[in-house]
């Protein structure tokens, strides 16, 4: 269990509580975590937004916590199973609002959903600041 290394991804966008949490919880699965943090091309072709902070400050935010061994930039969603590879993940972890959506990778890794902290998200904060 110890010597596992678990990897995770997200845009960490405007990084909040619900982001620390699913790290911590990641983290506790094994011995190193490893991040991939969603280019802004990526969100920019997927949401149809740019994040509010780049990815370079995204992945600066993310490189700094305790329990992140290694950062690197997701480039494409269906990369994934060559990141799982690169990185030697043992577990792959997201929030269950990904469940079932990574299981064609239990093949070569472990699969976990993580629940995710209630009742707050990139999203809603935003339209809190803005006022919206
Ligand atoms: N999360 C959470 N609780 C919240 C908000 C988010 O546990 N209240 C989790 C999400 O489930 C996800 C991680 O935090 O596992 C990052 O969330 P996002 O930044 O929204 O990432 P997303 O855009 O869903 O990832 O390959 C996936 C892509 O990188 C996109």
């Amino acid at each position: 269990m110890s010597g596992r290394t678990v990897i995770t991804f997200g845009t960490f966008d405007v990084f909040h509580v619900g982001h620390l949490r699913i790290i911590e919880r990641a983290a506790e699965l094994g011995g190193r975590l490893v991040v991939g943090v969603s280019a802004d091309a990526l969100n920019i072709s997927k949401k149809g937004r740019a994040p509010v902070f780049s990815q370079a400050e995204r992945l600066a935010i993310v490189a700094a916590l305790k329990p992140v061994d290694a950062v690197f930039v997701e480039e494409s969603l269906e990369a994934k199973r060559d990141y799982l590879i690169e990185h030697g993940a043992d577990v792959l972890v997201m929030g269950d609002d990904w469940a079932g959506r990574f299981d064609e990778f239990s093949d070569i890794c472990e699969v976990v959903y993580l629940p995710r902290t209630p009742a707050i998200s990139t999203t809603a904060l935003i339209e809190k600041i803005s006022g919206s």
